[in-house]
């Protein structure tokens, strides 16, 4: 019997003892795949090796190319499951472009996962604040130039989109762009990261950052996640003292990006030379351009709207400028778009936009021989009657050159909020004690920022969960006899005053449901804010060069919301509410003026009294812009 044992195994090829992990890398059958993969590293102007994968469905020919340039790792983009079909293995949001045969392409960033050089987050343009004779535009030029002549199943034109620091390098592809760019969809694009995307709100830090810039830079690669010491996020930052006292107790000083950040925490030359509205506004634009965001875009709900109305005026031929606000957190164009939160659309409005709208956009400039779409020139979700509405220009509503003039809706005594001016005799003003030791939660605690679900769709919570705080202001009107339609971004125009020297000040625009809603119980009574933002009071008067407030006096704080395109329908109330936090969202304004918020010692946070005024000549109000004839 051993030798028979032993013939056996002198028969075999593979001996008992021959490593079983192959020294060579496994290389998967694909040949019954309906693509094919391919990674290759295509050369800057300055030698600099960009990681890049290209998908191309089998037997491609003359098929457009559609380029995505990214800090997210360009494989695990490409490669939403292992599948044999090009559909699956690109995310959701391509599945329509999949279908039509084009070639997908995803790129690493200079510096993040596979691509060589510096990483510098969102790198500035060539110019003051990059001194490099590369950038993102330059880069995107290089690379759609070895696209086009390295990819013989293309036909040499190529679009590209992307959502966020995504949509951002659509956006830097624009300046100077390659000839063979032939379209364009920034999605929720981060254009200014201090006036309303990622970093800041009106002067006021964003701590959800943190997480971020640890995950982003601390590694070239996938980054990991820091944790904190609790699971309540409020607790966590309020026992940490300022965003500064928190970063430095974390080590964030051996990341530069949160150098860069403290020492710029004013709308100073850094943000100024990278506001992308701004350099947009001075490019010829020559590129059909779709710029797109949410309604509800809890990360960037700034850079869209900004740049389409910064370059709406150079669209002399009213062909190549386009907006699309959808009912969307973040991003959820590229995801299901039936619902956000509690709030239920009319079927997928994300699947309806990409399939119906985007896709024969794109094959417009893309296909030969495709069909010239009826692409309206604004395309915006109506969230108040739930339907998608088109419009040939946007806002509906504004003080110059629209059809429509805004109407003030003034705050006023007892609570009360009506298109009627302040009566002389009314009580001047309403006031709250803000107390930074007990800030405003800005979503009802526990508060956990890695907690993703919360975090999408935090701005459409019921605000009743503040509602009747001490430190909250509630202005309501009457039950509404007939539709009110907004189509723009609400002014403020908020006289306060605080026993303090810099303070910050929140505004919501609230629809408030009916009391009872017999279709859907549960929105009985909903206070859902349409619109609201924070505003450093120090910034008053300059973004620039902030000022401290003269306490107990009434100033004027003016500063846009968030667009939306709303019906209050008749039964609804329109509310309005004032409150000085949104915490731990935003660092706490100590209400003490101090150079750099950043750096507030423990001693700086004092508790103010603020008062909304509602007096002839300081009447607070919010201008809305409302279309009439709903
Ligand atoms: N909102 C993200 C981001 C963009 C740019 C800078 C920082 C963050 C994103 O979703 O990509």
């Amino acid at each position: 019997t051993f030798s028979a044992f032993a013939a056996t195994l002198a028969h075999a090829q593979t001996a008992p003892l021959t490593p079983d992990v192959p020294s060579k890398a496994f290389v998967a059958d694909t040949a019954s795949y309906d693509y094919v993969k391919r990674e290759v590293m295509i050369p800057m102007r300055d030698g600099v090796k960009l990681h890049t994968v290209i998908v191309i469905p089998k037997n491609a020919r003359n098929a457009p190319i559609l380029l995505t340039r990214t800090p997210y790792d360009a494989s695990g983009r490409a490669e939403r499951f292992v599948s044999p079909h090009m559909d699956a293995t690109l995310p959701q949001g391509d599945e329509v472009f999949v279908h039509s045969g084009y070639i997908r392409v995803f790129q690493d960033v200079r510096g993040k996962y596979g691509s060589e050089g510096d990483y510098v987050m969102t790198r500035p343009l060539h110019g003051p604040l990059n001194s490099s004779d590369v950038d993102h535009s330059t880069d995107a030029y290089d690379t759609i130039d070895w696209l086009v002549k390295n990819l013989p199943e293309s036909n040499g034109r190529v679009g590209m989109l992307g959502s966020s620091y995504e949509g951002f390098t659509v956006v830097m592809a624009l300046v100077h762009p390659h000839p063979a760019l032939k379209v364009a969809a920034p999605e929720s694009p981060m254009v200014d990261g201090w006036m309303g995307d990622d970093w800041f709100h009106y002067g006021a830090f964003r701590q959800t950052n943190f997480d971020y810039i640890y995950g982003q830079t601390a590694q070239k690669g996938k980054g990991g996640s820091m944790g904190r010491a609790g699971y309540d996020d409020y607790t966590n930052f309020l026992n940490a003292g300022s965003a500064g006292d928190y970063a430095r107790s974390r080590g964030f000083e051996q990341l530069p990006f949160w150098r860069k950040l403290d020492e710029h925490p004013s709308y100073d030359a850094f943000w100024q030379g990278q506001a992308l509205d701004k350099v947009m506004a001075e490019q010829p634009l020559t590129v059909p351009t779709m710029w797109l965001q949410g309604l509800w875009d809890q990360e960037d709900m700034w850079g869209a709207i900004h740049s389409y109305a910064a370059t709406e005026s150079k669209d002399k031929g009213n062909d190549k400028n386009y907006l699309v606000m959808g009912p969307w957190r973040h991003s959820q164009v590229n995801y299901d778009g039936r619902s956000l939160g509690p709030l239920q659309w009319d079927g997928d409005t994300s699947l309806q936009f990409r399939r119906d709208v985007l896709k024969p956009f794109f094959d417009q400039y893309l296909v030969a021989g495709a069909p010239k779409t009826n692409t309206p020139p604004v395309l915006i979700y109506n969230t108040g009657e739930n339907h998608w509405d088109r419009y040939k220009s946007w806002p509906l509503s504004c003080d110059k050159g629209c059809a429509n003039k805004p109407k003030s809706l003034y705050l006023g005594a007892n609570g009360a909020l009506s298109f009627n001016a302040p009566a002389t005799d009314a009580p001047k003003y309403d006031e709250y004690v803000s107390d930074p030791a007990k800030p405003v939660p800005y979503q009802p605690r526990p508060v956990h920022f890695a907690d993703h679900d919360a975090w999408t769709r935090w701005l459409v919570n019921d605000q009743r969960f503040v509602d009747g705080r001490p430190d909250v202001l509630t202005y309501v009107s009457e039950p509404l006899t007939a539709p009110v339609h907004i189509g723009g971004a609400p002014q403020v125009n908020l006289y306060a005053s605080t026993s303090g020297t810099d303070s910050d000040w929140v505004v919501k625009l609230i629809d408030v449901y009916p009391d009872t809603v017999p279709s859907n119980p549960e929105m009985g009574g909903y206070e859902l804010a349409v619109s609201l933002d924070i505003f450093r009071g120090r910034y008053r008067t300059s973004f620039e060069h902030p000022q401290a407030l003269t306490p107990d006096q009434p100033l004027l704080y003016s500063f846009g919301l968030p667009t939306t395109n709303h019906v209050f329908q008749p039964g609804h109330r329109i509310m309005v509410q004032v409150q000085s936090s949104l915490f731990p969202l935003y660092d706490r304004n100590p209400q003490k003026y101090v150079p750099n918020i950043f750096d507030a010692k423990p001693g700086d946070y004092q508790k103010a009294t603020q008062r909304v005024w509602h007096t002839p000549g300081t009447a607070s109000s919010i201008s809305l812009p409302v279309v009439p004839g709903g």
